[in-house]
């Protein structure tokens, strides 16, 4: 065990007066790119990193669930297993108990439980804290119940609990990260198929190092921005009178251009030119040869970022500025990820301009005014799984 299993062993010891029946481990996500490609029924090509929720679990038989935070800022909650559902749990709770409620609804019987969580993936900071949570309880669930669900279905009941419990309308990207990501390896996801294919993202051997810039400008999904791109999308889709924005190709942008207005378009381009900088990036990590690997993605990274800015604004200064700083200091390529509205860039850097471009983030922030953002690397990492 390693010693935050133990801890979180040590600390359900003494919360619940025994040890739990085991301790499930769900990671973060960094979206290495294509974003908001998922609702879109697009690609993506996120990573599981080396940052994870823990959850702590032991059956109880009086159909109670309580839900403990291994960090007090969080309130216990108690509740019947069968009180469970949207609107009776709020907060923290709702994305541990949403999972909880999707099992039951598909029929599975909860005979009570203890959870314990604890994290270290930064929440609000766009790195899928909630997604952690959520994949952490099912594969928990699925193992102590005999649930048997396999991923796609375990996909669906973490989606389920963030957008029904939760309230966050988002899509399969996080979860499907957390749940099958591998070290070493991004992931890449085709949204409409759902089919999965690690992709190598030898990092360290490419002498890289995949710096993240948490901004501290938290972000919620569940409000604003986040659901207006996507009733910017349907309307397209709408308008254009296709299936998904997956079914529109490169050639087919000038004449979306005349049925659109300028910013429904401005949508549609990104969502249509990301797909294909996904497949470009994923292509040139799976090609042998001289310009392909790691090193050679940096450019998309950055047109990436460009387009999530200027095309489907959902960039914010401090994630500009990261971006910026990152790239004039030596990064290859630095992006935004994840819904955006705050929450964290990346920057691809050789390993020796790592610090120097840490440094330089952090000074430009203060040089503005801004809050002191956390610069840290990460690291392509195992999807959920039992780890005592
Ligand atoms: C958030 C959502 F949860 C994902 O489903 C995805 O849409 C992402 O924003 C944008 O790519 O992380």
């Amino acid at each position: 065990m390693t010693c935050r299993t133990t801890a979180a062993a040590d600390a359900f010891t003494r919360r619940f007066g025994h040890a739990p029946d085991g301790i499930w481990a769900a990671p973060g996500r960094v979206n290495l790119i294509g974003e908001h490609t998922d609702y879109n029924l697009g690609f993506a090509l996120p990573l599981a990193i080396d940052r994870s929720t823990l959850a702590a679990v032991s059956l109880r038989n009086d159909s109670t669930v309580r839900a403990t935070a291994l960090d007090t800022a969080y309130d216990d909650v108690t509740l019947a297993a069968a009180d469970i559902s949207p609107g009776a749990v709020t907060g923290w709770a709702a994305y541990p108990l949403g999972v909880v409620w999707a099992f039951a609804q598909r029929g599975v019987e909860i005979p009570g439980l203890e959870l314990q969580l604890g994290s270290d993936v930064p929440i609000g900071a766009g790195l899928s804290s909630s997604a952690a949570l959520e994949c952490s309880v099912a594969v928990a669930l699925n193992d102590l119940l005999g649930a048997g669900f396999e991923p796609p279905e375990l996909v669906q009941i973490c989606r389920q609990a963030e957008n029904e419990m939760a309230g966050a309308p988002t899509g399969i990207l996080d979860q499907t990260a957390s749940l099958l990501g591998r070290g070493d390896h991004a992931l890449l996801l085709d949204c409409r198929s759902l089919a999965t294919q690690p992709v190598p993202l030898p990092l360290r051997e490419a002498g890289l190092q995949l710096l993240v810039v948490d901004t501290k400008v938290s972000h919620s999904h569940a409000s604003g921005g986040y659901s207006a791109r996507r009733a910017d999308c349907a309307r397209a889709v709408e308008a254009l009178g296709v299936d998904s924005l997956r079914d529109v190709e490169e050639g087919m942008l000038p004449e979306a251009r005349g049925r659109l207005d300028q910013t429904t378009f401005r949508r549609v381009r990104h969502v249509v030119t990301e797909n294909q900088r996904v497949l470009e990036t994923a292509h040139l990590l799976t090609s042998k040869g001289q310009a392909s690997g790691p090193a050679a993605i940096g450019d998309l990274l950055t047109a990436s970022h460009v387009s999530l800015r200027d095309d489907y604004e959902v960039s914010c200064a401090e994630l500009d500025l990261a971006v910026d700083t990152a790239l004039q200091h030596g990064a290859l390529g630095a992006r935004m990820t994840g819904g955006g509205f705050g929450g964290s860039a990346i920057a691809l850097v050789p390993e020796e301009a790592a610090e120097k471009v840490g440094a330089a983030v952090v000074n430009s922030f203060r040089m503005a005014g801004l809050k002191q953002p956390d610069v840290f690397p990460v690291a392509p990492a195992d999807g959920a799984r039992r780890v005592a």
